[in-house]
């Protein structure tokens, strides 16, 4: 599928594999297509002896990625997958490659998107950098690891806090709970990444592979909630509660879910 890719850029240099969501005018958001192509990279890189750390990122300086796109049809998205994406499939891959993978975020990380940096082994952030959930304004979810894992990485109040609020929180702020790695101005942000990436490449990909999935067996239960979630959101996207939610955010207006 490399050749082919239309939503993503796919670059193997000196044993970084870095993965970029190429959809700028969309603020990077996934729609079914950029899932599959994810999928695609992740696991190519993953397997490919020659990468020692990948590194998922945005194009452009709006956004790392805003999760679903909410334009890629009405009220519905457009792939296979229980919610017509194989976000499940994209989050496992992410977690089952055994190699670090780092978010290097500029913009808004929000959303769909947002649960994906939370997803990577380690977060970099530029000072532009804005994390956090608004799910629950769009009438949306995404339980499983969007939340459960979240209260293992930051807190459960933390994690509450951010899905039931919907608030956005600086790259200072998420640094502060445990969201991110590290912030820095974001002229600074690529060669921060690259050195860490150099710092990993410099260990032993056995012992960083071994480290990673025993990081992962802990919270290995939480794909079982993801998958009973997302089909239960797969419902809630039918209702009109749901459809409330996607028609507010295209008309650029306050969601009406009491009447
Ligand atoms: C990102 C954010 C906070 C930006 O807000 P603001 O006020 O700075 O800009 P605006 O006008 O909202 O957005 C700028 C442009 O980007 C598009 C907007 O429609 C707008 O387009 P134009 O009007 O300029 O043409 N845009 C931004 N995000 C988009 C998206 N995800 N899909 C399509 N177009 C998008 C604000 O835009 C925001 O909150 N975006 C998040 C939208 C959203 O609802 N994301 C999906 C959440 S649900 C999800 O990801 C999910 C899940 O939770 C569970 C399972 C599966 C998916």
């Amino acid at each position: 599928m490399t050749e082919s890719y239309t939503d993503i850029l796919y670059q193997n240099e000196n044993g970084i594999a870095t993965i970029t969501i190429n959809r700028p005018d969309k603020y990077n958001a996934f729609r079914g297509q950029t899932c599959e192509e994810l999928i695609d990279a992740f696991l190519k890189a993953g397997w490919d002896r020659s990468v020692g750390v990948i590194v998922l990122t945005g194009a452009g300086n709006k956004a790392f990625c805003t999760g679903g796109d909410q334009s890629a049809h009405e009220g519905n998205y457009d792939g296979r997958g229980m919610i017509g994406l194989p976000l499940e499939e994209l989050q496992n891959v992410i977690r089952d490659v055994p190699k670090p993978v780092i978010a290097k975020v500029r913009g808004y990380a929000i959303g769909g998107g947002h649960v994906l940096a939370l997803l990577c082994d380690l977060t970099l952030a530029a000072e532009s950098a804005r994390f956090g959930q608004v799910g629950p304004k769009v009438g949306s979810v995404d339980p499983g690891f969007g939340t459960a894992y979240m209260a293992r990485v930051i807190g459960e109040k933390r994690a509450r806090e951010v899905w039931y609020l919907c608030r956005q929180y600086t790259a200072a702020e998420a640094v502060e709970m445990g969201l991110a790695n590290k912030a820095v101005p974001d002229d600074e942000l690529d060669a921060e990444v690259e050195r860490w990436c150099l710092e990993i490449l410099e260990k032993s990909p056995t012992a960083l592979a071994l480290a990673k999935r025993s990081f992962n067996a802990d919270t290995a239960h939480i794909a079982g909630i993801s998958a009973l979630g997302l089909q239960a959101v797969s419902l809630f996207y039918g209702t009109a509660e749901s459809q409330e939610g996607v028609r507010a955010f295209q008309e650029k207006r306050k969601p009406k879910f009491r009447d």
